[in-house]
């Protein structure tokens, strides 16, 4: 979270200057005209009065039961709403149709997530500080307005318990003369600050580190003298025509080549993706019923007084919609690409256009296939959005393939967080420099994917693990060379908590087992993972408590309309224990039934200097693709 987050921003998409969907999905968010109506509603219960904000508006989703059974006609918002002064949460549902609440309840012992009022208020009682004061007169700055303040969700290391207060913890740079607010850290002063009582508890100043001078700022952003034999200057990306053809967006539905899909942007999860198909010219076979970014946790690894708190969830203790960048055409994407609206609300409720917050386009995917002479050339439609969350921009990308692959990139780029040192320090191991005084900690970035797959239908569904062994050597493999492929079906939803495995090349298949096809056999989709990285938290920590969904890569949970977060509803502040970890020890029977995989993708960032001032995109990733979906190359057509 950014000091000067301009109030609560919570993203519902909106069709923008587009027509009305002939036949709305149940899933499509919240209009800006159901946002109003179920504004009007929390305003005549009285849920609107002062001290009362609005942290969450979102679409409350139909049962998945009645989507599928074509029973979800009602429409209905759901609402966390925050009331400050007496540090209570609550939950209200909305039927936006007939204006009227049809559930409120007290939520004890949580905190939502964090926003920008949040923020303003940690600024100001900071700057009020007479601790504070003195602790930058040490550092021979008078004015406090001469440093940003920024606020970190704290976590729960003993004393933040919500039942307590409402806590955050604040540091703070001196001003920069460019780009970038973070160049300048005022290292080992951090104040924990009380949002209930509006009180800053504690200043802890853990002696002085030189301030990165403002030049080596300036000389950070100097780009690379020109090539030294001459170059012509590129064209404007704007200017480059792009023949490609655009995906039909009907409201949230799109349609490309043989995928129909909907796409929206939501205030918690960022962007969703759900009723997605492929049209294999028999029917529109089902996919995947939904699938999103889960929760993130950014620990980073400095165990010192100023660094050991820094574990942001971006997702629970933030929110992926209210940092949804306005997409540039001719450069965050092409300049041909089709770009939808969102509908922000304030913590008031009321909403407000964000234009260009999703971007759709076809993109040159290379090279289908080639054999001799004979070879096709591949298209994917790409489904982009960017979130800033504080000093870090995300974007994830979903591309959809005409051989029924789809991939996920996130794109991590911004500014790293970092740490001053004093120049004649020597570095140590806890972080690598970056420019003069200045070092970035090794931290890692992990994302929890919730892939709600549903292969040919929602059941019956079932998980497999594949694997290939060597064979051991005998009279059936004389020669030593025998290897084979080996399949298990997780049973269980403790069976299906699973670690990564490079040596086997293990992947997951989620499979409808019922036989189709010419070949009479069971239809999958198989996440195959990418890059990844193991959790680096000692198990037990409070980090590792928390982020719970970082004991295993690979989840498999039996459906349930609530189990949507993979570290649980209110990660703020939370003591761990919910979520994956709470929903699987039931080990509920995964065969059979509808089933959702979870998917922990993990990146270890070691920064280097090349990621300073701003970091160059760094992607991570995986891919679903199907494995007996169809049975043959689904590219053949020459197109
Ligand atoms: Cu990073």
């Amino acid at each position: 979270m950014r000091r000067g987050l301009n109030g609560v921003l919570l993203l519902v998409l909106a069709a923008g200057c587009r027509q009305a969907p002939a036949s709305p999905h149940p899933l499509d968010p919240l209009t800006a005209s159901e946002i109003r109506d179920a504004q009007s509603v929390l305003d005549a219960r009285g849920l609107l009065a002062d001290g009362m904000r609005v942290m969450l508006l979102d679409l409350h989703e139909p049962p998945k039961a009645d989507v599928l059974a074509g029973r979800a006609t009602r429409r209905e918002a759901f609402a966390v709403l925050y009331d400050a002064t007496h540090n209570a949460t609550r939950e209200v549902v909305i039927d936006v149709g007939a204006r009227t609440l049809r559930s409120s309840r007290v939520v004890a012992g949580v905190e939502p997530s964090l926003d920008g009022v949040d923020a303003a208020i940690t600024e100001t009682l900071v700057r009020a500080s007479e601790p504070w004061h003195a602790a930058l007169a040490r550092r021979g700055i008078a004015k406090p307005s001469d440093v940003a303040v920024f606020a970190w969700p704290t976590g729960q290391f003993g004393n933040e318990d919500p039942s307590r207060g409402r806590f955050v913890r604040a540091v703070a740079y001196a001003r920069a003369a460019n780009h970038n607010e973070m160049a300048r850290p005022i290292e080992g002063l951090v104040a924990l600050v009380d949002l209930t009582s509006r009180r800053v508890i504690q200043v802890d100043d853990q002696g002085l580190v030189p301030i990165p001078d403002a030049g080596g700022e300036r000389d950070a952003w100097r780009p690379l003298a020109p090539p030294t034999t001459p170059e012509p200057p590129a064209l404007p990306w704007s200017t480059i025509p792009r023949a490609v053809a655009a995906p039909r967006v009907d409201g949230h539905a799109v349609s490309w080549r043989r995928w129909r899909l909907h796409v929206a942007l939501r205030p918690r999860e960022g962007l969703v993706l759900y009723g997605v198909g492929f049209d294999d010219g028999t029917k529109l076979r089902s996919v995947m019923y939904r699938a999103s970014l889960s929760e993130m946790a950014v620990p980073y690894g400095d165990p010192g007084a100023g660094w050991y708190f820094r574990n942001s969830f971006d997702v629970g203790e933030i929110g992926m919609g209210p940092g949804a960048a306005a997409l540039e055409p001719g450069i965050d994407c092409p300049a041909n690409a089709t770009l939808l609206d969102a509908t922000i609300a304030t913590e008031r409720g009321a909403p407000r256009t964000l234009p260009r917050a999703i971007a759709l386009y076809e993109r040159d995917g290379g090279l289908a296939w080639k054999h001799g002479r004979d070879s096709r050339r591949a298209r994917e439609l790409v489904v982009f959005t960017v979130s800033r969350l504080g000093n870090y921009d995300y974007g994830f990308e979903w591309s959809f393939h005409e051989d029924g692959t789809i991939a996920h990139r996130v794109l991590l780029t911004g500014v790293m967080t970092p740490k001053a040192i004093a120049p004649t320090a020597r570095t140590d191991s806890l972080a690598a420099p970056v420019a003069p005084g200045v070092v970035a900690v090794h931290h890692q970035h992990f994302f929890n994917y919730r892939l709600d797959l549903d292969v040919d239908g929602a059941a019956p569904n079932q998980i497999v693990e594949v694997e290939t062994h060597p064979l051991l050597v005998g009279l059936a493999n004389t020669h030593g060379g025998g290897f084979s492929m080996q399949e298990r079906v997780l049973a269980t939803e403790q069976l299906a908590k699973r670690p990564l495995d490079m040596h086997t090349g293990r992947r997951w298949r989620i499979v409808n087992p019922t036989p189709r096809g010419a070949l009479n056999q069971a239809s999958g989709y198989e996440l195959v993972p990418g890059l990844n990285a193991d959790p680096l938290a000692a198990e037990g920590s409070p980090i590792r408590r928390r982020a719970g969904f970082l004991d295993a890569a690979v989840w498999t949970t039996a459906y349930a309309d609530s189990e949507r977060y993979a570290a649980g509803d209110y990660p703020n502040q939370s003591a761990g224990g919910d979520g994956l970890p709470r929903w699987s020890a039931s080990n509920r029977a995964l065969t059979g039934t509808d089933i959702v995989l979870w998917y922990t993708l993990g990146v270890t960032h070691n920064p280097r200097p090349e990621d300073w001032p701003v970091m160059p995109v760094h992607e991570a990733g995986f891919r679903l693709v199907p494995v007996g979906f169809f049975d043959r190359n689904p590219v053949l057509d020459r197109r």
